[in-house]
């Protein structure tokens, strides 16, 4: 890390923090822990490591050097005390509810979450004796109705996915510090680097470090930035003892090379996005585009407040719905249809029946979104060619745009 009197800013930290080439022969990239066991030079180390008493590896199931590194540089990055690396999204957020949530505790959901998270929610968790209620939260005063002492955690994602509602983080980080539940924030679409739940009051962030943190579809990983003392108990009971979803050292290291350009991508993301929304509403084949920098979006002056930028995420309903949405897919030639999101490359998906399939049809309208929604996570190509490749095949759209005849969305069992 340079000497400096100041805080290093946001990219100097993403490249440099909490790795010092000195203590590796100077090699400018950390070295790859590939080992699962750690030896012990006395029975009395082992012992103590695992008594909490002696600092040191023990096995990497509960920790390796390769991803402390990247373990502190998320908590530098998101403001937090400490992370925690896992080897998924879902692995992270199942960590942290099955390390601080139990038997006759409640969760209270936003309304709208991303398909798994929604589905181990709604249609596995009671299984274990614990309650989830999904409530609006682009209106905290929804949660503040709804918030009882029963209430452990709050999940919330913002903005969330697919359709891009936000919640005001702060608001809802003070009702659930009045009652004494803990605010889980889903920091996926923004990373660190254009929104910083914590700061804002939120208690626990998750990622799925699969999409912009890792940044080019190469990997599965995930992250939990927390206090110490949150994330300490997350590894020693979520991670090591009930779901063991520990990331790979070499993950870890693929996750370390995204971060070096995350505010570089971001910015490139976010700059496109913002310009093709604009083209998007403008095409006469679109009903309606979802992203929180249009001034057609109800929570913009929110987005503005919590947000450094917009994002790189879309959804937008075409005026034919379903079929034509499907023909608007399948006639795009530089986008690929692809789940998943934050890659160089432009994915296109259909929640209905890809992401969110996890919902039934009268779920997904309980919870806010129609089958016809398309979802883009925007690339880092010219975006002459990302706009010319989406316009060309909204123009090709023709009597598709106004045909009404449903097609059947499947409820299959996909990401
Ligand atoms: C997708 N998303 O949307 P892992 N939180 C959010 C997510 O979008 C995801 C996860 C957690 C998609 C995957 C196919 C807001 C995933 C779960 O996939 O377990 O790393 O993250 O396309």
């Amino acid at each position: 890390m340079p000497k400096t009197a100041h805080k290093p800013g946001f990219a100097t930290r993403a490249i440099h923090h909490a790795y010092d080439p000195a203590l590796y022969h100077g090699a400018l990239n950390p070295p790859v822990f590939l080992t699962s066991t750690f030896g012990f030079d006395s029975v009395q180390t082992g012992a103590d490591r695992f008594a909490g008493e002696a600092e040191g590896f023990i096995y990497s199931r509960v920790g390796n050097p390769t991803v402390s590194i990247l373990e502190s540089r998320l908590a530098s990055l998101e403001e937090g005390e400490a992370a925690l690396a896992t080897s998924s999204g879902m692995g992270a957020i199942s960590a942290v509810i099955w390390s601080l949530v139990g038997s006759g505790d409640e969760i209270l959901a936003d309304k709208t979450l991303y398909g798994c998270t929604f589905g181990l929610l709604e249609h596995h968790i009671h299984r274990f004796g614990i309650t989830a209620r999904f409530v609006d939260m682009t209106n905290p005063e929804n949660l503040r109705a709804a918030i009882s002492p029963r209430t452990r955690m709050v999940i919330t994602e913002s903005p969330s996915n697919p359709n891009m509602r936000l919640a005001d983080i702060a608001v809802v980080a003070e009702i659930c510090r009045q009652a004494g539940a803990l605010l889980v924030v889903d920091n996926t679409y923004c990373t660190p680097y254009l929104q910083r739940p914590l700061g804002l009051g939120a208690d626990i962030v998750v990622h799925s470090a699969t999409k912009y943190l890792g940044g080019h579809g190469d990997l599965i990983a995930g992250a939990v930035v927390a206090s110490r003392e949150h994330i300490d108990l997350i590894r020693s009971t979520g991670i090591k003892e009930l779901n063991g979803a520990c990331i790979s050292a070499f993950d870890a290291f693929l996750v370390l090379r995204g971060l070096k350009t995350l505010n570089l991508r971001m910015d490139r993301h976010c700059a496109t996005a913002a310009r093709l929304a604009h083209d998007l509403e403008a095409h006469p084949a679109v009903e309606h585009v979802f992203y929180p920098g249009l001034d057609s979006h109800p929570q913009k002056a929110l987005a503005e407040r919590q947000m450094r930028a917009m994002g790189g995420m879309i959804a937008l309903e075409l005026k034919g719905g379903l079929s034509a949405g499907r023909a608007f897919m399948d006639g795009v030639g530089l986008a690929t249809r692809a789940v998943s999101l934050g890659d160089a490359e432009t994915l296109i998906q259909h929640p209905a029946s890809m992401t969110h399939a996890t919902y039934s049809p009268e779920e997904r309208a309980k919870h806010g979104f129609t089958d016809g929604l398309i979802r883009l996570s925007v690339g880092l190509e010219d975006y002459e060619d990302i706009r010319n490749d989406l316009i060309g095949a909204l123009d090709q759209l023709g009597g598709a745009a106004t045909a009404t005849q449903p097609v059947a969305v499947r409820d299959t069992v996909h990401a």
